[in-house]
């Protein structure tokens, strides 16, 4: 068990209310990872003063060298990747393969960031005007406040954390209680990796006290946070009457439909993957299954049978499938969710039960839980649950299919089996998510591509890809005049 601190300016500090919070592994709930400050807003306002001073010199860095930093961070993150994997899976609970899937979207970001440092272009425009020369360019903006969740330790962090240091800010990263020791580790990479003292704080706490001081202080201008969908309201609404920059990654209800033509072999392995993968705990796992009518009895059949197959146990075991859940709340919750479909008249196909057989008796595990016959207008078809639990609607056609499919108040990710072209490209145009995947599964986002979600997913904004460091700049627009004369756009004429 390791004693972290928070990490300011270049230096490990205790919390001034040298208050502390453990953090324990789900799996094995009497083993404690690691104990944490329990940070206040004044250990926030020391961050904060710390990174506005360093600032000051980090902007001026050019681009090319701080991408350098970058590319070292991947680096030592490649050494590491193994033992922060492990990590990981003692923290949250997802299994190895996972684990390491998700300390590998990290390095990937470090090295998107690495190129994007030689490449962040502007635009060059022609002017109305002779003499006279149009161009844009992309600035910082100063401090920002990136609040993670606990479902990607390091992938979400480092979503947030590269873009926004490589393009010239600094931060203070407020990660999830759960989560803590992950974040800490990669924001020592970085500190290995070059980053200067005071651009990159960490401070550690809940979201009640230190999350509300980072969203409340002036000399914040932006949040980036990845939440629930009520904080993220709140956080929007703050920063609305404060005018900070603000970008929101919420909740979702993604949907797999499967089309009578559809191989079903295929679509069956994409939804164990995206119902159960991260037993459930992805913004962008598969909730909803839409089954179009021809093929609804054959195709619960081989699911039942699949998914009582998956084997639940502690992640770091290579043979596991399906980890824990992340504490007991949310297994409480996701419990009270089973209760709700059973009441609302969904049939139970498989699990909608605690799983404590042996060793697994010591954490928080839940059997992956398949609902048949539902309607979608059932709250376990509209909200998220954010567990191993999936409802299985019937559609009687393709129209029919993607108006489910729509039919929530959220947008992230969508997915669609079938071998027929016009089928797949109407999908795509009518899809009401950020992200369409077509014969593949609702989750595995990449790096490079933008990532995000309509309507109450987000507020517009896509991490990943060239669009984070959108989020991250701002953009100035400069008008050079050399003619030595009064020109007026819109007014002077030209004469032949
Ligand atoms: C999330 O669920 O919050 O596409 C992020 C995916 C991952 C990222 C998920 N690459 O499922």
């Amino acid at each position: 068990m390791k004693e972290y601190k928070n990490f300011i300016n270049g230096k490990f500090m205790n919390s001034q209310s040298g208050r502390t919070f453990e953090n324990r592994n789900p799996a094995d709930w009497d083993e404690v990872v690691g104990i944490f400050p329990k940070s206040t807003a004044d250990d926030i306002n020391v961050a904060i003063e710390a990174s506005k001073k360093a600032y000051k010199k980090w902007r001026d860095v050019p681009w090319p060298k701080r991408s350098e930093i970058m590319r070292r961070a991947a680096e030592i993150l490649i050494e590491k990747k193994e033992d922060v994997a492990k990590l990981m899976t003692r923290e949250m609970g997802k299994v190895i393969k996972e684990t390491r899937g998700d300390v590998q979207e990290g390095i990937d970001t470090a090295l998107y960031a690495s190129i994007q440092g030689r490449k962040y272009y502007g635009y060059t425009l022609p002017s109305e005007l002779q003499n006279k020369s149009c161009w844009t360019r992309r600035d910082p903006l100063g401090v920002w406040g990136l609040i993670t969740p606990w479902n990607f330790p390091i992938a979400i962090p480092s979503w947030k954390i590269f873009p926004c240091l490589l393009s010239g800010n600094t931060a203070i990263i407020k990660p999830a209680t759960y989560t803590p020791a992950c974040a800490g580790e990669l924001v020592q990479i970085l500190h290995e990796a070059g980053v200067p003292d005071g651009v990159l704080n960490i401070v550690y706490g809940g979201g009640g006290e230190i999350g509300e001081a980072l969203l409340h202080h002036e000399d914040i201008v932006g949040i980036s946070f990845t939440g629930s969908s009520d904080i993220g309201k709140r956080i929007g609404e703050v920063c609305g009457q404060t005018l900070k920059r603000c970008s929101l990654e919420l909740g979702g209800k993604n949907g797999e439909v499967v089309l009578r033509d559809a191989n079903l072999d295929l679509a069956l392995d994409g939804v164990l993957w995206g119902a159960f993968g991260t037993t459930g705990q992805r913004c962008t796992a598969t909730s909803r299954l839409i089954l179009e009518e021809p093929i609804y009895d054959t195709f619960i059949e081989m699911l039942k049978t699949k998914t009582e197959k998956l084997r639940l146990g502690n992640g770091l075991d290579e043979r596991v499938d399906v980890g824990p859940l992340v504490s007991e709340a949310q297994r409480e919750t996701v419990h009270s969710y089973v209760e709700i479909g059973k009441k609302e008249g969904a049939t139970l196909l498989t699990g909608g039960e605690v799983y404590a057989e042996g060793e697994c008796a010591r954490g928080w595990f839940y059997r992956p839980t398949v609902f048949v016959d539902v309607l979608p207008t059932m709250r376990i078809a509209q909200e998220e649950i954010f567990g191993p639990v999936l409802s299985v609607i019937k559609a009687k056609n393709f129209e029919e299919a993607i108006e489910i499919l729509n039919g929530t108040v959220y947008g992230l990710s969508s997915s669609i089996y079938t071998k027929d072209l016009a089928k797949a490209h109407k999908a795509i145009e009518r899809a009401e998510t950020g992200i369409v995947y077509i014969n593949a599964q609702t989750i595995g986002a990449e790096c490079h591509l933008p990532f995000g979600g309509m309507k109450n997913t987000g507020n517009g904004h896509r991490e990943g890809g060239w669009t984070a460091y959108e989020i991250f700049t701002e953009v100035k627009t400069v008008y050079i005049d050399y003619s030595g004369t009064l020109q007026k756009a819109q007014i002077d004429t030209w004469e032949k």
